[in-house]
C-alpha cells in the first residue's frame, strides 16, 4: 500500500500469482511477445489506417522514447481523451512502455470533467486531438492546462509536433513493474465527482486473458471497437486488448450508429463487437432493412447496463449471432453469460464471474448479512482483478470497501442456484443512462451553482429507449426563476459531457414529497424518484 494506492494484501497477491492469474507481465511486453507471433498480420484498422501487429509494436517504441524525451517521466500521469482511431493502441502501449500512466478519459468529457481528472491524479500532461465531432479538443486541453498547475503539456496526436515525437528512434526502456498501476479508470461516479481506479498490468492482463477465452477470441477474429474505446467494456471485455491478446484484428467505428457499423462489420468480416443495450435496440431495428452483409457477426457483447429479456430474444434472430450478457464494473469484477450456456442463463441473466476466485456476497443492504440463496441483495465482490481502493480517496474508500476488502459496487442482484447474476436494481446515487454513467450529486452540484437556485435532486425517471434519463427536482431562491432550459443552457455551459445535462428539469416551489422535509438527500432522491416514475 502507498499512500496513493491501496493494492491486495502481500497474501492474496502471493496466492494470485501461484493460483497463475497474475503473470508478472506488463502490457508493454505483451506487445513485443504478440509482435513476434503475429508480426505480419492486422493488429488495428481504422480510416485508411492498416498496421499490423509489427508496425504497432514499432510505433509503441517510438511513442514511449518520443514521450520520455519531451520531458514526461516515468511514474507521470497523462489524462488521454483520444477518439475511436488507431492511434489510440500506440499511444497507449507507447506510454505503458515509457511508464507513463494514462488516465482514461472519455470524448464526452469537458473541461470540469477533464479538469478534475487532472488535478486529482496531478497530471503532467493531456493528451488529445485537435478536433473531434466539432468540438475543440485542443481549445478544453489547453483549458485544462491552465486550471491545473501539474499540467506542463499538450499533445496533440495528428498534429505536426505529434508526428515528430511518434518519429522519435526507438531506445531500449526499462520494463515497470507488472505488480505497479498501469493506468487510471474512471468510476461512474455516485457520490459527487469520478473517482479514480488504479488498475495494475498483473491484474488488468488476467482480466483480458480470460475474458478473450470465455469470449472465444481467436487470430482470425476482428473485434469491432464501436463504444468508446477508453470505457472499460471495449477496452477489456474482452475489447482490443482483448483482440489484441488473440492476435485478431481490431476496428476502430468512429461512430457507433448502425450504418456506421454495419458497413465496417460487411467491409472488414467482424466477427464480435459490444454494445449497450439502447444501441443493441437500434442495430436490431436497423439490421431489418439493411442491405449489408452481416454474416460473419458471430457474438454480440451486450453490458453496461441491463439488457432486458425481450430485447435479448431479439438479438440473436436479427443479427444471425450470439448473445452474450456482460456485466462489468471499471472497478474490476466481470461477468459473462457463456457461449454454451443454456438460452435460459443468456436470455435471463447478466452472467457469472470471469475467476474462480472471484468472491461474490449478496447482502442485506441495511444489516450486511447474507440474504438467503436466490433473495435480492446488494452485490459485494473481491477478486484477482478488483480494486481494493481508489486512487488518493482514503474517505471514499471507507465505504466504498468494507473492512476486509469487500467492493460495495452498489448493484442489487439475485443469484441464482447455479452461480449467474441477475441485476435486478441499485442502491448507489447514479442514473445509468443507456450504459453512461450519471452520478445525481455531480449533476446537483452544477444546478445549485446557479444563482437562481437554492436546492436540486436528480433522479432516473424510466425510458423506453435508454432505461432511465435524468430528471432534476429544483428549488428556486426565493424570486428567481430559472427556467428549465437556462438550467440545461448553464450545466452544459460549465463543461460537462452531454450525457449528463439533465434531460428533464422540473422547477418546483418546494421538493413535492411530503414527510421527507428534513432527512437526507437519499431519502429525498428516493422519494422523488417514486414520484417520478409514477407521472408520465
Ligand atoms: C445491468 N447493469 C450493468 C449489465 C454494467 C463490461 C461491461 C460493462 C462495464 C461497465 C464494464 C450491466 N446489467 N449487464 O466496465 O468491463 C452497471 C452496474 C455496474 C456499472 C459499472 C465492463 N453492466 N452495469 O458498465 O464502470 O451498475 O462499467 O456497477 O461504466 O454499470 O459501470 P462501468
Amino acid at each position: 500500500m502507498t499512500a496513493d494506492h491501496v493494492l491486495w494484501p502481500p497474501r492474496t497477491a502471493a496466492r494470485y500469482r501461484a493460483a497463475g492469474h497474475w503473470r508478472g507481465q506488463t502490457f508493454g511486453a505483451l506487445l513485443t511477445s504478440l509482435a513476434a507471433a503475429y508480426a505480419d498480420r492486422t493488429a488495428v484498422v481504422g480510416g485508411d489506417t492498416r498496421w499490423t501487429f509489427a508496425e504497432l509494436d514499432e510505433r509503441a517504441h517510438r511513442i514511449a522514447a518520443g514521450l520520455l524525451s519531451s520531458g514526461l517521466a516515468p511514474g507521470d500521469r497523462a489524462v488521454l481523451q483520444l477518439p475511436n482511431i488507431p492511434e489510440f493502441l500506440p499511444v497507449v502501449f507507447g506510454m505503458w512502455r515509457a511508464g507513463v500512466l494514462p488516465v482514461f478519459a472519455l470524448p464526452a468529457h469537458r473541461r470540469s470533467e477533464l479538469r478534475h481528472f487532472a488535478a486529482q491524479s496531478e497530471a503532467a500532461a493531456v493528451i488529445t486531438v485537435g478536433e473531434h465531432e466539432r468540438h475543440d479538443h485542443a481549445a478544453t486541453a489547453r483549458a485544462v492546462a491552465s486550471d491545473v498547475e501539474s499540467v506542463r503539456r499538450v499533445l496533440l496526436v495528428g498534429s505536426d509536433e505529434f508526428a515528430g515525437l511518434a518519429a522519435t528512434a526507438p531506445r531500449e526502456l526499462p520494463d515497470p513493474d507488472p505488480a505497479g498501476v498501469a493506468f487510471l479508470q474512471l468510476s461512474g461516479g455516485s457520490t459527487g465527482l469520478s473517482k479514480l481506479i488504479p488498475r495494475t498490468h498483473d491484474d488488468y492482463l488476467y482480466s483480458v486473458r480470460e475474458s478473450v477465452r470465455i469470449c472465444g477470441l481467436r487470430p482470425d477474429s476482428v473485434y469491432l471497437a464501436a463504444l468508446p474505446v477508453a470505457h472499460n467494456f471495449p477496452l477489456s471485455s474482452p475489447g482490443v486488448l482483448g483482440a489484441l491478446h488473440a492476435g485478431a484484428a481490431t476496428v476502430m467505428a468512429p461512430r457507433p450508429d448502425a450504418d456506421t457499423a454495419f458497413r465496417l462489420i460487411e467491409a472488414e468480416r467482424v466477427t464480435i463487437t459490444g454494445v449497450v443495450p439502447p444501441l443493441a435496440a437500434a442495430w436490431v431495428q436497423a439490421a431489418a432493412r439493411t442491405g449489408r452483409d452481416l454474416s460473419s457477426l458471430e457474438v454480440l457483447l451486450v453490458g453496461g447496463a441491463k439488457c432486458g429479456r425481450e430485447l435479448a430474444e431479439r438479438i440473436g434472430p436479427a443479427l444471425g449471432c450470439r448473445l452474450q450478457q456482460v456485466f462489468g464494473m471499471a472497478e474490476g469484477l466481470v461477468c459473462y453469460t457463456r457461449l454454451d450456456d443454456p438460452d435460459e442463463v443468456v436470455l435471463g441473466t447478466q452472467g457469472r464471474p470471469i475467476s474462480p476466485d472471484d468472491e461474490v456476497r449478496v447482502v442485506d443492504p441495511d444489516t450486511g448479512a447474507d440474504v438467503a440463496p436466490g433473495e435480492t441483495g446488494a452485490l459485494l465482490t473481491r477478486g484477482p482483478y478488483t480494486i481494493r481502493g481508489y486512487y488518493r480517496a482514503a474517505e471514499h474508500n471507507a465505504t466504498a470497501f468494507t473492512a476486509d476488502g469487500f467492493y460495495r459496487t452498489g448493484d442489487l442482484v439475485r443469484r441464482t442456484p447455479a452461480g449467474h447474476l441477475e441485476v435486478v436494481g441499485r442502491a448507489k446515487e447514479q442514473i445509468n443512462r443507456g450504459g453512461e454513467k450519471v452520478a445525481a450529486e455531480e449533476v446537483e452540484n452544477h444546478l445549485m451553482a446557479h444563482p437562481g437556485v437554492l436546492d436540486a435532486a436528480v433522479v432516473a425517471v424510466p425510458d423506453a429507449h435508454l432505461g432511465e434519463r435524468t430528471c432534476a427536482y429544483v428549488v428556486p431562491v426565493a424570486g428567481a426563476a430559472p427556467t428549465g432550459p437556462q438550467l440545461r443552457a448553464f450545466v452544459r455551459e460549465r463543461g460537462v459531457a452531454a450525457f449528463k445535462v439533465p434531460d428533464l428539469v422540473q422547477v418546483v416551489g418546494e421538493f413535492p414529497v411530503t414527510g421527507v422535509g428534513k432527512t437526507s438527500k437519499r431519502e429525498l432522491r428516493a422519494a422523488l424518484a417514486a414520484l417520478a416514475r409514477k407521472e408520465p
